[in-house]
């Protein structure tokens, strides 16, 4: 029987409070959120943060620390930290979660790009809070910044805290980088990938782009295991490729809003109901957190600090 790791990414930074009353904002929500996808069969949660009363996504450590904390009371589900942070957040800021709570695993963007939202903006007409449109809108403009030298320095940090990085690959340039860093000994292989298709600015979401990276990535790494999440409407379809090309999945409210056309996901724990119903179809089962352990090489829950 086949394991495979199902991630749910919980809030992200994309999307924001007018979009759905369902996206988790406060630490409680976050907590249950995390808790509710372990028992549905998700071994990552992939966590940002926000404040509880805006819902502006941030990088507060003691956000962090008390979600962390709190879901390590109820279950052994594995906290994939984010180092994407809001868009604008200062780079020193974004890895601070690593040095300080010393994960398992968090994100590590394997590229700049111009993370592009702005297109979204115009779909909604009322806002709850002020900062909603001018956040999405300022995206024309803006370069998500991930240099060689941040990937290094990001590097240092995840390698002495034995932090395993999970690559946000968004286009196939970003696979060069990785291969360079480590080439240049920045990190050690098996690496493991989330290919994250379908953001403005990056590779389009296509069944034939999902091929052209997962072989580009074989070409220029060899082994790794990889994942893949969707921004919008063909999550699912594209996470069951992945699937079937042996590779993870992720959804959750980050990526995708919906749970079918027109009908809102009401946590990500439904999608990840849904996908595991379809992996079941497949044969394929989901890995627990101790078997996605495994299958990563992670260093274990007893060596986080939180
Ligand atoms: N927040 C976005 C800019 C990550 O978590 O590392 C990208 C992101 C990736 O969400
Ligand atoms: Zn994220």
């Amino acid at each position: 029987m086949s394991k495979r790791i199902f991630t749910a990414a919980l809030t992200g930074a994309i999307h924001t409070p007018s979009m759905s009353p369902y996206l988790p904002i406060t630490p409680k929500q976050l907590i249950d959120e995390a808790i509710a996808v372990y028992e549905a069969g998700g071994a990552v949660a992939h966590l940002h943060v926000r404040d509880p009363e805006t819902g502006l996504p941030n990088a507060d450590q003691d956000i962090f620390r008390e979600i962390a904390t709190e879901v390590r009371k109820h279950c052994d589900i594995i906290l994939c930290t984010t180092t994407g942070g809001r868009l604008g957040e200062p780079v020193e800021n974004r890895v601070r979660v690593v040095s300080s709570l010393k994960p398992e695993l968090a994100t590590l963007n394997a590229g700049s790009l111009n993370f592009a939202l702005f297109h979204v903006a115009n779909k909604f007409k009322e806002w709850k809070h002020d900062w909603e449109k001018e956040y999405l809108e300022n995206t024309e403009d803006f370069i998500f910044p991930n240099t060689f030298k941040t990937l290094r320095q990001f590097l240092e940090i995840f390698n002495k805290t034995e932090t395993k990085p999970e690559f946000e690959i968004y286009d196939v340039g970003m696979i060069n980088n990785l291969a360079f860093a480590i080439e240049a000994g920045y990190t050690k292989k098996p690496v493991y990938l989330q290919f994250v298709m379908g953001i403005l600015g990056g590779i389009p979401a296509s069944p034939e782009n999902l091929v052209f990276l997962v072989e580009t990535a074989r070409k220029a790494i060899g082994d790794f295991e990889f994942s893949v999440c969707v921004a919008g409407k063909t999550q699912f379809s594209i996470c069951t490729q992945s699937l079937i090309m042996g590779g993870h999945a992720r959804v959750g409210l980050e990526d995708n809003l919906y749970l079918d056309k027109g009908i809102l996901a009401k946590s990500s724990a439904e999608q990840v109901t849904k996908i595991i119903r379809i992996a079941r179809e497949l044969g394929i089962e989901p890995a627990s957190p101790q078997e996605a352990r495994k299958i990563l090489g992670l260093k274990g829950i007893d060596k986080v600090n939180f």
